[in-house]
């Protein structure tokens, strides 16, 4: 169905709503193409509104009845909703409207996933239920009854009574539209309990399809392990006497934080040894937590409107994060999380799709679920911790949690919590709000008479929202080392607040090397040429001994890429000595292996003036690899058996780390034995991890084939491993093969392009393919436009969200470019295109 037209919105013009919403009844007899959703609600004029019009959000619904006080009433119905004619004083909305789950395919509002009924809301979804005002500063308490054939009937809050072929469940906490939540289907329960710190007793299920049982131990271990941890660190305990998680095939995202009723994409709940590998246990650990922490930040205290997102999702993003760190390792997760910035965050503050944190202006905000509200969000509250301290940070958010309980609050709120507890101004800090870019930071030094001054420049590049920057408080985190690699100074916070500011350090006997950005105390570039071989072999802070490293691989890249030289031996040199210390976690050495990301690479030779050229590219990363293999030819064997488990699996830190190492050590043995190794790992494996490990080796040395069709006979029946198989032959392509693989995947029998795992695994994939992607014919290009075309009509949420592959388009050449801008043009052009695809192609065009 068409979309309505689109409107730009904006955060200035906000207003409330007219009315307040007392309570909340619903009703759903439940049938595949013709439920009927009959709504109770009490209204009342809002005091604090000067507008009061009666306006009911509505799209898709057919209006059978509708009522006020019992009286018949004929609203003013349009393609957004509805307006009626309503008494000054509070008043019982009643309406029928009937709707058809079975052809929802966009999977927002009440959808049907393999048979079974369920809801997504956030942001604008319910208003694809009923009418109501669907705004997240309407919060109401609701009472909801289904009526359906189905064992398991489910809502929000606590269950209240149930016979034969209906359920009533009651919400007690008052909450917006976007957290409403409704699920029906032949399910089977995983069950536990957990009892809170204030002794409420609380049954915990997680609901899977017949078959899926095997799968829920580890989620529901995390989500105690959650409950937990939100007690112990920041004193929140649940609510309610029920928490439910559902799982579905068919979801746009990871999951959602539905009150009392998360509803998750199985891939982000479902995991056992066999089927999932160590990455996926740990994000479905981070997952289920991120959900459960929702049930403060976000739910508790909601957003005034949407442009207010970063409020719940970053510091939402940033507790799942602490929560990681607590439950595995520290430094493990900040890199993860710097490499994961970087690679998703950085790229949108640098391109056309740049926004700030909090965004003032949008279309569809579907299309603002972005790195830079989520992972950025996170990362202003990590500095806002670091200028004010551990202390004062937990002292505001007692204040925060206190003072804003049930109430539906704005960025302005958040920060006001920090000043009133720690005096502070956070009038300059606010800009990271309010102004998109990266900002860079250029480091010059000086010594003279034992003073060691560093000198720190800061600058934004301009950006699509962003005409003008100001500069950024930005706390660096600054250590210095003695020449004999001791520590001279340890850790200390600089502010910077100007667009260039000096420090001096006096009393070094010696000129120091600097460690700057510790922990990656700040989301900004660094310009710094320092000894990046010495903070390798000595600097005591993790991150930025791994940034050393990573460093020396850029460097080394990017003189092969520039100037032709061979791989570099100072990265060589210091990896293969980090590789060997085995004192060193081996999740850690794991890090240090990893290269720049190849798109990455493209926008630093971008940024210096070069044009990039992904095939070139691709064999200069291929070939340092190589030299890698090849120096450390001798201790690879062992490197490789010392990282063997010989216990029972288990997807804990520890056991994860020497997986992870052990099957990077295997890539570089690969390079050796062209794929022997990998082979009899591959049929030893017992768990995914291994198996899928070893396949990716074989399909690299191009001997894949027969393991990929034993993988496929094994595992045929399971979505979640099928969706990894589809994705590592694109993944794993030779750069002029991966269009190629991608096309010949979408002809195949379990293709289920509606599906949006089956579709990310597929397209995501080739879009991920930095060499593959942009291959010189534009095959990669046009097989990904032509699919968003044929999404777009069924799923304009998932097709919007991988137009986003495109965002870098004006890196590259000429030809290049005129390729995609066709295909931008051809997207741009498809009859009746949504609102979320129109928004998203237009400002990536307006690069
Ligand atoms: N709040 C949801 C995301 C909803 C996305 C709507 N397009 C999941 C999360 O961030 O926890
Ligand atoms: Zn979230």
């Amino acid at each position: 169905m068409r979309d309505a037209a689109p409107q730009t919105i904006y955060l200035a013009d906000y207003t409330p709503f007219g009315f307040t919403v007392e309570e909340v009844h619903l009703t759903f007899d439940l049938a595949p193409s013709a439920t009927r959703v009959t709504s109770r609600i009490r209204f009342a004029p809002n005091p604090d509104a000067t507008d009061s019009t009666f306006f009911l959000h509505g799209e898709n619904l057919s209006l059978i009845s509708a009522r006020i006080d019992g009286e018949s009433v004929t609203p003013t119905l349009t393609a957004e909703g509805l307006t009626c004619d309503v008494p000054n004083m509070p008043f019982l909305w009643e309406a029928e409207v009937q709707i058809d789950p079975a052809a929802n395919t966009a999977l927002e509002g009440l959808y049907q996933s393999n048979g079974m009924y369920c809801t997504q809301c956030e942001a604008e979804g319910f208003r694809k239920i009923t009418f109501y005002p669907d705004r997240p500063d309407v919060m109401s308490t609701f009472t909801v009854r289904i009526n359906g054939p189905h064992a398991t009937l489910l809502s929000n809050g606590n269950p209240v009574a149930a016979g034969d072929g209906w359920a009533e469940w009651h919400d007690p906490w008052p909450k917006p539209a976007y957290l409403f939540a409704l699920v029906a289907g032949e399910l089977v329960a995983h069950r536990d309990t957990f009892t809170t710190s204030e002794g409420r007793h609380v049954d915990l299920a997680l609901y899977v399809r017949p078959g899926d049982e095997g799968k829920c131990a580890f989620g529901m271990e995390a989500l105690k392990a959650s409950m937990t941890w939100d007690e112990e660190v920041y004193g929140r305990a649940y609510d309610l006497d029920v928490f439910n998680i559902v799982a579905v095939d068919d979801f746009n995202m990871g999951a959602m934080e539905n009150k009392g009723l998360n509803i998750f994409n199985a891939s982000a709940v479902l995991a056992s040894p066999e089927t999932s590998t160590d990455m996926n246990f740990e994000r479905i650990e981070a997952i289920i937590a991120h959900e459960y922490f929702h049930n403060w930040t976000g739910n508790r205290i909601t957003c005034r409107d949407w442009f207010q997102l970063c409020l719940k999702e970053g510091l939402t993003v940033f507790r799942d994060s602490q929560f990681t760190a607590d439950m595995r390792s520290e430094p493990v997760k900040r890199i993860s999380d710097v490499i994961d910035l970087r690679g998703r965050q950085f790229p949108e503050d640098q391109g056309p799709l740049a926004h700030p944190v909090r965004p003032e202006s949008f279309q569809e905000i579907n299309n603002f679920y972005t790195a830079t509200v989520y992972e950025k969000g996170a990362e202003v509250i990590r500095m806002l911790k670091t200028l004010v301290g551990d202390d004062a940070y937990a002292k505001a958010l007692d204040l925060y949690f206190d003072r804003h309980d049930g109430q539906a609050c704005t960025i302005e709120d958040w920060l006001a919590v920090f000043t009133d507890a720690t005096g502070r101004d956070l009038t300059q800090f606010k800009r990271w709000y309010s102004q998109a870019g990266t900002p860079r930071v250029a480091v010059s030094e000086s010594y003279e008479d034992n003073t060691y001054t560093l000198t720190f420049a800061q600058s934004t590049p301009p950006s699509a929202t962003t005409a003008d920057p100001q500069p950024q408080v930005i706390p660096l985190a600054v250590g210095l080392l003695a020449p004999d690699g001791s520590e001279a100074m340890g850790t200390q916070i600089l502010e910077l607040t100007e667009a260039s500011q000096t420090f001096s350090f006096p009393g070094q006997a010696a000129k120091p090397v600097p460690s700057i950005l510790r922990g990656f105390s700040a989301p900004i570039v660094l310009d710094h040429g320092a000894d990046h071989a010495f903070l390798l072999a000595h600097d005591t802070d993790p991150f930025t001994r791994w940034e050393a490293a990573r460093n020396l691989a850029r460097t080394s890249l990017m003189n092969t890429l520039t100037k032709g030289t061979v791989p570099d031996s100072a990265w060589l040199d210091g990896i293969a000595k980090v590789l060997s210390d085995d004192s060193l976690d081996p999740a850690y050495r794991a890090l240090m292996l990893g290269l720049p990301g190849q798109s990455e690479l493209a926008a630093d030779l971008h940024r210096d003036g070069h044009i990039p050229d992904p095939d070139t590219i691709w064999t200069a990363v291929t070939n340092l690899k190589q030299a890698l293999s090849d120096q450390m030819r001798d201790d690879l064997a062992d490197l490789y058996t010392a990282q063997q488990v010989t216990a029972p699996y288990r997807p804990d830190a520890a056991q994860a780390g020497k997986r992870t190492l052990g099957n990077a050590m295997l890539s570089l043995i690969t390079r050796q034995d062209g794929g022997d190794t990998a082979q009899t790992q591959y049929d030893a494996a017992d768990n995914m991890t291994q198996q899928l490990a070893a396949l990716a080796n074989l399909i690299r040395a191009g001997r894949g084939d027969a393991a990929l069709a034993t993988f496929e006979a094994q595992w045929k029946d399971d979505r979640l491993v099928m969706d990894k198989w589809f994705g590592l032959q694109v993944m794993e392509a030779k750069p002029d093969d991966a269009a190629d693989t991608a096309k010949a995947l979408t002809g195949h029998a379990d293709f289920n392009w509606k599906n949006p795992n089956r579709f990310r695994a597929t397209l995501g994939a080739l879009a991920g393919h930095h060499a593959g992607f942009h291959a010189k014919d534009g095959s990669g290009y046009t097989l990904l436009a032509d699919w968003l075309i044929q999404l777009d009509p069924v799923n304009p949420q998932t097709t919007a969200r991988m137009c986003a592959a495109f965002q870098t388009w004006r890196r590259y050449d000429a030809i290049r470019q005129s390729m995609i801008g066709k295909e931008l043009d051809r997207i741009a052009s498809t009859p009746n295109l949504s609102r979320d695809t129109t928004e998203m192609i237009t400002r990536i065009r307006e690069a």
